[in-house]
């Protein structure tokens, strides 16, 4: 088990804890689950486009990380596959959207072309807002063995962390901040505590409350999961600077093109590398009293720090 102090490093998870068998592993059950919760039907073109950015790849972090808190929590992957879906779906949509030409303007997303350069602007649109819609309904029909009031508790999670206490409200504050140079760590704190936080937050409370967690286990997960979310961001930035178009499956460089306000341009690549590093070993120290049940949400703590893509 690793102490609340002790030093995080790649070395001291993978001796103990194999985490690349435990992602594929994760990712296999989750690319099949998401395969079948989508088939064809008419009008063809729409599902063709949900499924074209669904089942594009991406590291399936989310679902992942909602599985390991459910499993975590005495629950099973079972009851938290279509929650895990769900949780999977909003992301894609978000993506979908947040590459719109109104939006980040990108033209690649997961080493592909964008759902807008495929299929045109107005059906990608149609394509995340079917994407969101569909996930509150998968959770609500194909969750089973899970007490209602539960479920409503998924369902608050979810909504919460799309609306504008998450996705929305961080994507419109990022879009007023673009082109100004004086924004402080404190509004880009909130952008991606809104924008990749929120989410990443409802993806462990649901995964806990699927399971029934009481409340000190809530308070614990949420701070783990608080934390993840701004290291994840922190990396992101980094990523962008000094990752590949081919590493990261998505145009590079693209904050310093657009003169963004970014962690690393407020304190340095070096000083948000450690920034990240601290938050993860803030998350992992919430996990201590679960002792090595929790190996698999460190592990994922320590691979959002080291990961390269
Ligand atoms: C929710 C109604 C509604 C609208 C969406 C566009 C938008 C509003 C919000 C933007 C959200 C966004 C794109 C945040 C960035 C989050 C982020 C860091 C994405 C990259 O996540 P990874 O690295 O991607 O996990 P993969 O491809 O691996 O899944």
């Amino acid at each position: 088990m690793v102490k609340a102090n002790e030093r995080l490093s790649d070395k001291n998870i993978d001796s103990r804890f194999d985490l690349k068998t435990y992602l594929d592993a994760q990712k296999t059950i989750i690319e099949a689950a998401l395969d079948r919760s989508l088939s064809i039907s008419k009008p063809e073109k729409i599902y063709e486009a949900m499924r074209y950015s669904l089942l594009a790849g991406g590291k399936r972090l989310r679902p992942i990380l909602c599985l390991a808190t459910c499993e975590l929590m005495g629950g099973t992957s079972v009851i938290a596959l279509p929650t895990a879906c769900a949780l999977e779906m909003i992301h894609t949509m978000s993506l979908i959207h947040d590459d719109l030409p109104a939006m980040d303007n990108d033209d690649y997303r997961r080493g592909k072309l964008t759902n807008h350069k495929v299929y045109g602007d107005d059906i990608a649109i149609l394509a995340g807002d079917g994407l969101l819609a569909y996930a509150f309904e998968y959770v609500a029909t194909q969750t089973q063995g899970v007490p209602p009031e539960r479920l409503i508790k998924v369902i608050i999670h979810l909504s919460h962390a799309v609306g504008a206490e998450g996705l929305v409200g961080g994507q419109v504050l990022d879009l007023e901040s673009e082109g100004k140079t004086d924004i402080s760590a404190e509004t880009l704190t909130f952008i991606h505590t809104h924008k990749t936080g929120a989410l990443l937050e409802a993806c462990v409370l649901s995964g806990a409350d699927l399971a029934g967690a009481n409340r000190e286990d809530l308070e614990r997960l949420s701070k783990y999961a608080q934390n993840i979310g701004l290291a994840f961001q922190i990396i992101d930035d980094i990523l962008d600077i000094t990752a590949t178009v081919e590493e990261l499956g998505k145009t590079a460089g693209k904050d310093l093109k657009a003169q963004k306000v970014t962690y690393p341009s407020l304190w340095g690549i070096e000083a948000s590398q450690t920034q990240a590093q601290q938050l993860v070993e803030g998350a992992i120290a919430q996990l201590t009293v679960y002792g090595e049940k929790a190996d698999p949400l460190r592990a994922i703590a320590s691979y959002i720090v080291t990961r390269k893509h």
